[in-house]
């Protein structure tokens, strides 16, 4: 054994050796338990993040543990690779999207094998290569058979000046980030899945997943943002039917005016002709421009279109307005305004002085229209409502809505903030989209047998926005499926998110050339036990993922229903309380970390100084402190390591400090076990291996050559080493083998505690006389304290101190303090 940890060339030599004997690829048993952990695949930016390493070092001391808990441990690695930045790379430098992504693919890697990750390489996927994309290409078709995947026109935003698809981050203030001119919403062609056809499942199926936080199900429940309530139809005095959706049809007799969205068709219609037509156009321009986060954010602004329409209940004539705040996508468009007791139509009917009528009364003092300050939007009985006057407002919503339903004019609905996916995208650099078009057939989905549809390499890009697939005559000229005739392709290609949505199942079989997957593999593997990756993705990707899912599940593909069972989401890393980024120039390199101190300290860091969930502040002074740290275990196994070279462990104790050694050792097994399995708390798993090795030193500082008990030492060893084998994977394989072992500490057993040796646990009392320290003693721990007195009063020391003093108080701190007062 060397004496002096080299870090550097014990991480590479074991790094190959795993490599070599393939120690982490994994097939199917169906005799074993398997546990499938994932981290979310990364971006191939071509630099690995310390986020990332936060990411992964989670999940490989998850990874690492439960293989040598006996499981069956599925650990694959992939790329998100399709996306913007390799498209821009690409118009930048003229290099093809495609090679600068195998570039970055391979630098990445090369990273992330420095780390000493326990991935199954052999099930790697890269979403940009046409034997993953030809299956989501083939997933796309199915969708589409079943009706899941249509094409309908939706408003995009579209720069005039260059004449291009924003996408709506590109939206800066209503204008082009890129020339500052006003952006228009244009009607294009575009390609979506039929999401909300899952609104409900995807929502009720949240109560099967008690293993994720619960903020994100909180995130996705608002995100499908299911309301009940009813649609009713008011009618304009000439005769136009005005259905609005809304989720208190007990505050009708409220109404005091109707807002339609600017962009609703009927606008037009009633303000044509007359003089309202021009400021109302006026206005509808300028809220088109706008997106509906930015809608949400201005004030609120409207304007009255010279109609009226007729309450269905009341009777009452009521005036038509349009305005920003109410939006063309949601319910009907249209709202009935009731101020008093909504606060976004209190706002506006203060403003543009609109009557403010009180319907719905609490119990107390009694509300008055002119004199409220804010909507009352909570509970109470009807008033001003003619024959509904004193019903209870949840009952009056049911009486009501009944009451429209017979006459024709109302029925119960239910509304979801969700919307389908929009998943087409002008771009280049994705997955084309399986589609032909052909003038005498129509719209052709691409027969399963002529997949993939490759994605050609281009590298010339015309800023003209349209999809850069229309310039290449190549790609764009087919022949029909169908009729053999002229045909052209479609040219858009998908989200990224697709491609994310799947990747899941096809680690699961990653080779398979005739299908996505193999479903008994798939049903072997699914569902992923643990998940882990950034809250960033709380909404889009974990939806989207669930929703394929349970596509799948229909289209009898896998008997998931759900991907994730559990998920974890990890705090950012932070330096100096910011989160790293270029632009604040606070980044910390992963490589020079690995490159100063090693893998296992960076591991070790990044694991010990926070809880997965928490955010991490960087540290340079714990880093130091995690070497440090490793630097003392190599010591001391230094130091024994010819001692205990032929000698078998064992627990048989001599005297006190053995005892303490060994209990030292259970305890530190069952804290390390019950921190990782049943809490991920790493870092408090790391400190009591950290308090393990000191245990150790003091017992070596303690012991002359003739007390040592070496067989307990090396069991002491070979625990700490086994403990240590999760967090960092290297110096515990070296170590390992210096204890004389043949084969890799990674296909150990994860190491039992003896209860009893804990409970036989003993504890050091102080004990003081008036407050003073005279004597420090080891008792068993919680002993009752009739004993403990006995114990006291019967030492030596004490009892000498005791003489000829009386006992007035005895003060005990359960197993930690005694005091005397005398
Ligand atoms: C009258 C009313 C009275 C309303 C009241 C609320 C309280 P959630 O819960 O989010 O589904 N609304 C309906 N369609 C809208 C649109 N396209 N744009 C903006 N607002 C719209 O919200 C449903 C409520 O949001 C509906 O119920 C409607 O206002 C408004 F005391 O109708 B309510
Ligand atoms: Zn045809």
């Amino acid at each position: 054994m060397q004496e002096q940890y080299h870090f550097s060339q014990l991480e590479t030599k074991w790094q190959k050796d795993w490599e070599r004997q393939e120690l982490d690829q994994v097939a199917e048993d169906f005799e074993r338990e398997k546990y499938y952990l994932l981290e979310m695949f990364p971006y191939p930016s071509g630099h690995l993040h310390m986020g990332h390493v936060r990411n992964y070092s989670i999940g490989d001391v998850v990874a690492r543990f439960k293989k040598m808990e006996g499981y069956n441990v599925l650990h694959p690695m992939g790329w998100d690779s399709f996306g913007l930045p390799a498209e821009n790379a690409a118009i930048k430098n003229r290099v093809p999207a495609a090679l600068w992504t195998k570039d970055n693919i391979v630098n990445m890697k090369k990273q992330l094998k420095t780390m000493g990750l326990s991935y199954d390489w052999e099930r790697e996927v890269a979403t940009s290569d046409p034997d993953y994309y030809k299956w989501t290409q083939w997933l796309f078709l199915e969708f589409y058979k079943k009706g899941l995947a249509y094409k309908k026109k939706a408003a995009v935003n579209w720069c005039p000046s260059c004449a291009t698809v924003l996408a709506n981050e590109q939206v800066v203030e209503g204008a082009c980030e890129r020339c500052e001119t006003l952006v228009d919403k244009k009607d294009l062609e575009q390609w979506f899945f039929k999401i909300t056809d899952y609104a409900d499942r995807l929502l009720e199926d949240l109560q099967q997943l008690p293993g994720w936080p619960e903020k994100v199900k909180i995130m996705q429940e608002n995100w499908i943002g299911r309301s009940e309530g009813a649609e009713i139809c008011f009618k304009t005095e000439a005769g136009h039917d005005l259905k609005v959706f809304t989720t208190r049809p007990d505050t009708i007799f409220g109404v005091s005016y109707m807002v339609l969205a600017p962009e609703h068709p009927l606008v037009s219609e009633l303000v044509a002709d007359t003089e309202y037509e021009e400021p109302v156009h006026a206005f509808i321009k300028k809220v088109k421009s706008m997106t509906n986060i930015e809608r949400a954010e201005t004030e609120k602004e409207g304007l009255f279109i010279g109609a009226y329409a007729i309450n269905p209940l009341s009777g009452d004539k009521i005036p038509i307005w349009v305005a920003n705040y109410v939006l063309m996508d949601y319910g009907t468009g249209m709202v009935m305004g009731v101020p008093a007791h909504d606060q976004r139509d209190f706002e506006f009917a203060t403003k543009f002085q609109l009557p403010i009528k009180v319907v719905i009364q609490p119990d107390g003092d009694l509300l008055e229209g002119n004199k409220l300050t804010e909507a009352f939007p909570a509970e109470g009985r009807l008033v001003n409502s003619g024959r509904y006057d004193g019903l209870p407002n949840e009952q009056a919503i049911q009486k009501i809505t009944r009451d429209l339903e017979q006459k024709g004019l109302g029925e119960k609905q239910i509304q979801y903030r969700l919307r389908d996916w929009l998943i087409s995208r002008q771009r280049y650099w994705g997955t084309p989209i399986p589609i032909v078009y052909c003038e005498k057939c129509g719209v052709v989905p691409v027969p399963a047998k002529d997949l993939p549809v490759i994605l050609p390499i281009q590298v010339a890009f015309k800023p003209s926005g349209e999809s850069p697939l229309k310039t290449n005559g190549e790609f764009l000229n087919c022949t029909c499926p169908n009729c053999g005739g002229e045909a052209t392709r479609e040219t858009d290609t998908m989200d990224t998110f697709v491609d994310s949505s799947w990747y899941f199942l096809r680690y699961t079989d990653a080779k398979n050339a005739v299908a996505p997957f193999d479903r008994e593999k798939a049903d072997y593997w699914m569902n992923v036990d643990q998940y882990i990756g950034g809250v960033e993705h709380a909404i889009l990707h974990l939806m989207y993922a669930r929703f394929f899912t349970k596509v799948l599940f229909d289209l009898k593909l896998t008997s998931a229903q759900e991907p994730f069972q559990n998920l974890l989401t990890q705090g950012m890393v932070l330096k100096d309380g910011a989160k790293m980024s270029k632009s604040k120039g606070n980044v910390v390199s992963p490589e020079e970390i690995i490159e100063q101190y090693g893998a296992d300290t960076a591991r070790l860091f990044i694991l010990f100084a926070a809880p997965p969930e928490r955010d991490l502040e960087w540290n340079e002074k714990g880093v130091e402190g995690c070497f440090r740290f490793l630097n003392r275990v190599w010591r001391l196994s230094y130091y024994y390591h010819e001692k205990i070279k032929n000698i078998s462990p064992g627990e048989v104790t001599k005297n006190e400090l053995d005892k303490e050694l060994l209990r030292s050792i259970h305890g530190a097994i069952k804290k390390v076990t019950d921190d990782v399995r049943l809490r991920f708390n790493f870092n408090t798993a790391i400190s009591a291996i950290m308090e393990l090795i000191n245990t150790l030193q003091k017992y070596r500082d303690h012991t002359n050559v003739k007390s040592e008990n070496l067989p307990l030492v090396r069991f002491g060893l070979e625990n700490t080493v086994l403990l240590l084998a999760p967090f960092a994977p290297h110096i515990a394989d070296e170590l390992w083998s210096n204890l004389g072992k043949k084969t890799s500490v990674h296909l150990e057993a994860w190491p039992k505690y003896d209860e009893k040796a804990l409970e036989l646990a003993e504890v050091t009392m102080v004990v003081q006389i008036n407050g003073k320290v005279r004597e420090r003693l080891n008792f068993p721990k919680d002993l009752p304290e009739p004993q403990l007195k006995e114990l006291v009063l019967e030492t030596e020391k004490i009892k000498q101190l005791l003489q000829g003093k009386e006992i007035t108080k005895f003060i005990i701190v359960p197993n930690k303090l005694i005091n005397l007062v005398v």
